[in-house]
């Protein structure tokens, strides 16, 4: 329940708007409400934009964009000053021409349809704004919420690949996930990955994949009840991702099939028994990790060919050439990440706004061990 002065804005003390589309000269950013005095420079986005970055493994879409950030305003002798930080990036490497085929054709299981139906014209050059280029800005603008939730509160936000088509993590290591071109929690899976990764491509296909994000070290209290959920406003933070089709808070649906006595969090003094919940009861974090799924469904740009109708109702096969994802969910960890973050800052800044002489409540309980 947010209220929105622009569908391309998000969030309330901290509110970011994303401007851009694929193929046009470049896509920006709004961040308005950061607190002064955070350091920030260019050089600090660069990490998590070339995580999130095309052209980087073949398992990904060959476009290969620089994503240099340029802060154009709110930042002066590399602090934050409060005002709006306006970001940009300036898009280098777009083939539009792979685009003319389709440009009055509708995909199968693309935003083409809609987009057409909503707006009456539609840019389809890259998908316009309806491509996961859009997604550069939030994993810039999250750049900023994830450097101030560790440096005031020590709040770390991390995420991996946790399924791709139907294979699953046979054991979990944090420290393997950012080691390979999958997010993998399990080093030694990589090389099966690898191979199905390649006959995926090969065969011209595409696949979903399931995300895990992560928040740790987040206090109790975070989130509004009760239109402004902490759960509710993650999922609504998630679902707005491209090709995003389904969000979990904790264990998430598996929910439905337990009982009260095994989703019940326990504690004992030294902390939680376990973590069902996913951090939150009531809309508000409890002090434990706060733990969000994420479902990407496969992409729709496919070069084997598929039924279709154009612009002008007449049947056509609909065949998409050009470099894309074969399951885009592979770069999608930063970006869970970026919302993740984003939404916690919002929220962290609403808590102090109105609970900030709350203090400290006793007991605080510690949370379950890692994830
Ligand atoms: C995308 C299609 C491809 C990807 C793009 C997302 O774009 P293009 O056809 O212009 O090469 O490369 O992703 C990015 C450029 C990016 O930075 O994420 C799509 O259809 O969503």
């Amino acid at each position: 329940m947010q209220p929105r002065t622009s569908l391309n804005t998000f969030g309330h003390l901290l509110r970011v708007t994303t401007f851009g589309e694929s193929h046009g000269p470049a896509i920006g950013c709004v961040v308005d409400g950061c607190p002064p005095g955070l350091a920030l420079e260019p050089g600090d986005f660069a990490h998590d934009l070339a995580r999130r970055a095309t052209g980087k493994t073949r398992h990904t879409s060959a476009r290969h964009e620089t994503d240099q950030v340029e802060i154009l305003s709110g930042v002066f002798e590399g602090r934050t000053t409060g005002t709006p930080i306006a970001l940009l990036i300036r898009n280098t490497d777009a083939r539009s021409k792979d685009y003319a085929r389709i440009a009055e054709q509708f995909r199968p299981g693309h935003a083409d349809y809609t987009y057409w139906h909503k707006y009456g014209l539609r840019d389809p050059r890259g998908g316009g704004r309806s491509s996961a280029r859009e997604t550069t800005m939030r994993v810039a603008a999250a750049t900023i919420a994830k450097k101030w939730l560790a440096e005031r509160f020590g709040v770390h936000v991390r995420a991996y690949v946790a399924q791709i088509g139907d294979v699953v993590p046979r054991s979990h290591d944090w420290s393997a996930v950012e080691d390979n071109p999958f997010f993998w929690p399990d080093a030694g899976q990589v090389a099966e990955l690898e191979s199905y990764m390649d006959a995926l491509r090969k065969s011209g296909d595409s696949v979903g994949a399931r995300i895990t994000a992560v928040a740790d070290g987040v206090p109790p209290g975070w989130g509004e009840p009760v239109y402004g959920k902490l759960d509710a406003e993650l999922a609504a933070a998630m679902m707005s991702i491209n090709a995003v089709k389904g969000v979990e808070v904790g264990d998430g649906f598996a929910s439905v099939a337990q009982k009260g006595t095994e989703h019940r969090d326990e504690a004992i003094r030294s902390g939680f028994l376990s973590n069902h919940a996913g951090g939150i009861l009531g809309g508000i974090s409890s002090g434990q990790h706060i733990v969000v799924s994420v479902a990407f469904k496969p992409t729709s740009s496919l070069r084997l060919p598929g039924r279709g109708l154009n612009v002008h109702g007449e049947e056509v096969q609909v065949v998409t050439t050009g470099r894309h994802d074969p399951c885009v969910g592979l770069r999608a960890p930063p970006i869970c990440e970026a919302m993740l973050a984003l939404v916690l800052m919002d929220q962290a800044l609403r808590h102090r706004a109105q609970c900030g002489d709350v203090g400290d409540v006793t007991p605080r309980i510690p949370p379950q061990a890692d994830v």
